[in-house]
C-alpha cells in the first residue's frame, strides 16, 4: 500500500499521499498530464487498485495564468481538487504539495515562492575514500548518487529525492561536494553522460542540476599549467568546458564554487580577486544562461588570532564587502547565515546585512554537523525562522527581515541554499525525525514568513497517521529541541567546544590552541570573544550602523550573543539577572532535564509508530541523553575549575 517506495515513514508515503494516489489524475482543457506525474500516479493507482469513480485530481495548465513561472493554485471541485499553473513546473510542485497534504487538507488558494532560487547542495563525494567519507558531513548512510568513483546505475533513489524536493518546491540541486577533489572534477569532463542521466531524472520534478566545480580544473584535468582567471587560455578552457556541459545537459544550472578556503584552490594564488574568479566563470556560463554560486566561506584556516584583523568572523565581510557591485549579473554570492560556521547559535553574517548591489543566497546547513549529527533530535526550523526573521534595523522590530532581503527584488537571482541531510539510509535522514529539518528548509525557502511550529505540525500530519495525543507527543519532542541542544552545548553564542575533526560531542579546548580561528578565550577571570570596535576585533563595525549598535555594548547585546561579541568576567550579570557562570551551570542542567522530558514524551508515543521507526529512535535518544550528560559534565566541571565559583545550588559533582 505504499506510494513512496523507499520508506513508509516519509511525508510522501504518509496518509495524504495514499489519499491522492487513490484519486484519478486527469489533464483538463486539453492539457496532457506531464509524463512524470502520469507515470508515478498510474503506478500507484494500479497498486492501489483504484479505478473509475474515485476522486479526481485535475491538472490545469494555462500559460496565460498570472501565477508566475513556479506558482500554482489549488481549488476544490465537486469531484476532488484541481491544480492550476502557468508552467509544468508549477503543476509538478502543486501536485506534489497535494501528495503531502492529501485532498481533505489541501491548502486551497494561490501559492508562489518567495524567491527564485531554492537550492539544495549535496556534499556527496565520488568515492568513500575521499575527504570525510562518501558524504561529507553526512549522517544518513552512503551517497544516493555515487559509489566507487562512479555514478550509481540505478537512479531510482534520486527519483524519489526529486519527488521530495518537488513536494517542497525546491528547484535546484548541486550533485557533488563543494570540496571538489580529483574524482569529482571529472563530472564536468568524461562523466558528463552521467550528469545528463541525473539531470533527466531531476527535470521531471522541476529540479535544475548544478555541479560543484574545482577552480583548478584546467590544471587538475591535465590540460593547462595555470588556473589564473585573467589568463586568456584559462578563459577559453572554461568556455569550452561549458560548451561541453551544455551540449550534454541543455538546461544545466551552473556551478557552485568553494575557492581559497580550507585548502581549495582559488584566485588568490594568482593575485586576483574573488570578483575576477567568479566573473571569469560567469562569462563562460553566460552564453548558456548559467549561474555561478560563489561561496563567501573564505578565510585563512592556518592562522591564529594574531591581531584584530585576523578574527575569522571578519573574513567573509573583509573579502567580499569591498567587491559589492563588482560581480556579473549571473554570479550569486552564497553566504553562510553566520560569520563562523553553522553553529547552533551565532550572530548573523554582516555580509547579509550590507551587500546591496550583488545577488545573494543565504546558506543554511540542514545536515546536523554541529547540532547533534542526526543522533540528537534538533529541530532547526526554529533556528532558521529566527535567522530569517532577523530585522536589519535599529532594534529587533525595525527594518526589513533577512528573509525579505534574501528574497530580493523581482528578477534578481536571490534566495536560499542549504547543505542537504539525505543519504541512502532507509529513513533518508538517519534519524527519522531529522526529516522535519529537510521539510522545514523547503517550506521556509518557499515562504520565510511561515511559523516553524506550523511547519512541524504539517510534517507530522503528512508523515505519520497519529491521533491528536500522539501528534502532540511528537510535537513536544521536536519543538524546542534546538533550544535544548543550545542549552547543553557551548554557552551564550561562543560556539564550537566540539571534538576536532568530526565535530561531535564536547571538547572545550579542542580547537582553543589550534589555527582554525574558533576560540572562546576562557581563562581564570572570564570568557568570550571581544569583537567590539572599541576594544576588540572591530567585527561589529562590519554591520550596518543600526545593527552594530545592537551588539557593540554590553548594555545592548542580547544574552544569547553575549560571548560571541564580548569577553566578560564570570561574575558579569546577564539581562536575565543571572551571572554568566551561574547561567552556564543552570543551562547545562536544564538541557539534560529537557532531554529526559523528551524521553518521557517518547515513551508515550512509541506504541503509535512503526516498529522500524521506533527501533531507530530508541537508539538515538539513548545516545542523545548520554551525550547531553557528557556535555553538561565537561562544560560545568571545566568552568568550575577555571573560575573556582561554586554552583549556587550545589549540584556539581566535583565541587
Ligand atoms: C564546515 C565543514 C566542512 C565543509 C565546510 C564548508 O566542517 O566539512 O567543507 O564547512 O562549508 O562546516 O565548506
Amino acid at each position: 500500500m505504499r506510494y513512496f517506495p523507499d520508506s513508509d515513514a516519509c511525508w510522501l508515503g504518509g496518509p495524504g499521499a495514499a489519499q491522492v494516489a487513490a484519486a484519478r489524475l486527469v489533464g483538463t482543457t486539453g492539457t496532457p498530464v506531464p509524463d512524470a506525474l502520469a507515470a508515478d500516479h498510474a503506478d500507484a493507482a494500479v497498486r492501489l487498485g483504484v479505478g473509475a469513480g474515485a476522486a479526481v485530481v485535475a491538472l490545469e495548465l494555462d500559460p496565460d495564468d498570472d501565477l508566475g513561472p513556479e506558482g500554482f493554485r489549488l481549488t476544490r471541485t465537486p469531484q476532488g481538487v484541481a491544480v492550476a499553473a502557468a508552467s509544468e513546473r508549477g503543476l509538478v510542485y502543486g501536485y506534489h504539495r497535494l501528495l503531502t497534504t492529501g485532498l481533505d487538507a489541501a491548502p486551497l488558494g494561490e501559492h508562489r515562492p518567495s524567491a527564485p532560487i531554492r537550492m539544495l547542495d549535496d556534499w556527496d563525494n565520488l568515492s568513500a575514500a575521499e575527504h570525510l567519507g562518501s558524504v561529507e558531513r553526512g549522517f544518513s548512510g552512503p551517497s544516493i548518487l555515487f559509489a566507487d568513483g562512479a555514478m550509481v546505475a540505478d537512479l531510482s533513489r534520486l527519483r524519489d529525492y526529486g519527488r521530495l524536493m518537488a513536494s517542497l518546491g525546491l528547484n535546484a540541486l548541486c550533485l557533488n561536494n563543494v570540496n571538489v577533489h580529483d574524482a569529482g572534477t571529472h563530472l564536468i569532463a568524461d562523466m558528463l553522460p552521467d550528469v545528463a542521466r541525473a539531470a533527466a531524472v531531476l527535470r521531471d520534478y522541476g529540479v535544475t542540476t548544478y555541479l560543484a566545480a574545482n577552480f583548478a580544473a584546467p590544471i587538475t584535468l591535465g590540460d593547462l599549467t595555470t588556473a589564473d582567471p585573467l589568463d586568456p587560455g584559462v578563459r577559453a578552457w572554461w568556455a569550452e568546458a561549458c560548451a561541453r556541459v551544455y551540449a550534454a545537459v541543455p538546461d544545466f544550472g551552473g556551478f557552485v564554487v568553494k575557492a581559497d578556503s580550507e585548502g581549495r584552490p582559488g584566485p588568490f594564488t594568482y593575485g586576483r580577486t574573488h570578483a575576477d574568479g567568479a566573473n571569469m566563470l560567469a562569462a563562460a556560463l553566460a552564453p548558456f544562461g548559467g549561474t555561478v554560486f560563489w561561496r563567501c566561506f573564505v578565510y585563512d584556516c592556518r592562522q591564529d588570532w594574531r591581531d584584530r584583523s585576523t578574527d575569522r568572523a571578519r573574513a567573509a565581510a573583509d573579502h567580499f564587502q569591498p567587491l559589492d557591485g563588482a560581480f556579473a549579473d549571473n554570479v550569486v554570492l552564497q553566504v553562510k547565515y553566520g560569520p563562523i560556521d553553522f553553529q547552533a547559535r551565532e550572530a548573523i553574517s554582516p555580509l547579509l546585512t550590507t551587500l546591496r548591489d550583488t545577488n545573494v543566497v543565504i546558506e543554511l546547513q540542514v545536515t546536523q554537523e554541529y547540532t547533534g549529527q542526526q543522533k540528537h533530535v534538533c529541530y532547526l526550523g526554529e533556528l532558521w525562522a529566527e535567522v530569517l526573521g532577523f530585522r536589519i534595523g535599529r532594534d529587533a522590530d525595525g527594518g526589513p527581515s533577512l528573509g525579505a532581503l534574501v528574497a530580493g527584488p523581482a528578477g534578481a537571482r536571490t534566495g536560499f541554499a542549504a547543505v542537504s541531510n539525505v543519504g541512502a539510509g532507509e529513513f533518508w535522514t538517519g534519524h527519522p525525525f531529522a526529516q522535519a529539518n529537510l521539510y522545514a528548509y523547503g517550506r521556509l525557502a518557499w515562504d520565510p514568513g511561515l511559523d516553524p511550529a506550523d511547519i512541524l505540525r504539517e510534517w507530522i500530519a503528512a508523515t505519520y497517521d497519529l491521533d491528536a495525543e500522539a501528534s502532540a507527543d511528537l510535537e513536544a519532542i521536536l519543538l524546542g529541541s534546538w533550544a535544548t541542544y543550545e542549552a547543553y552545548s557551548a554557552p551564550l553564542g561562543v560556539g564550537f567546544m566540539v571534538e576536532p575533526g568530526h565535530h561531535y560531542g564536547p571538547n572545550v579546548d579542542g580547537y582553543e590552541y589550534s589555527l582554525w580561528g574558533t576560540y572562546h578565550f576562557a581563562d581564570r577571570d572570564g570568557i568570550g570573544v571581544d569583537r567590539t570596535v572599541a576594544t576588540g576585533s572591530g567585527m561589529t563595525g562590519l554591520y550596518t550602523p543600526e545593527v552594530a549598535a545592537r551588539y557593540e555594548t554590553l548594555e545592548a547585546c542580547p544574552d544569547e550573543y553575549l560571548l560571541f561579541f564580548h569577553h566578560v568576567p564570570y561574575g558579569h550579570v546577564l539581562h536575565s539577572g543571572r551571572t554568566v557562570i551561574q547561567h552556564i551551570y543552570d543551562s547545562h542542567f536544564a538541557g539534560v532535564e529537557a532531554v529526559e522530558a523528551m524521553r518521557g514524551s517518547w515513551a508515550a508515543l512509541r506504541g503509535a509508530l512503526p516498529a522500524r521507526v521506533v527501533a531507530e529512535v530508541d537508539a538515538r535518544l539513548d545516545e542523545q541523553l548520554r551525550c547531553a550528560v557528557e556535555w553538561r559534565d565537561q562544560i560545568n566541571t571545566y568552568f568550575f575549575r577555571k573560575s573556582g565559583v561554586p554552583d549556587a545550588h550545589g549540584r556539581l559533582i566535583h565541587a
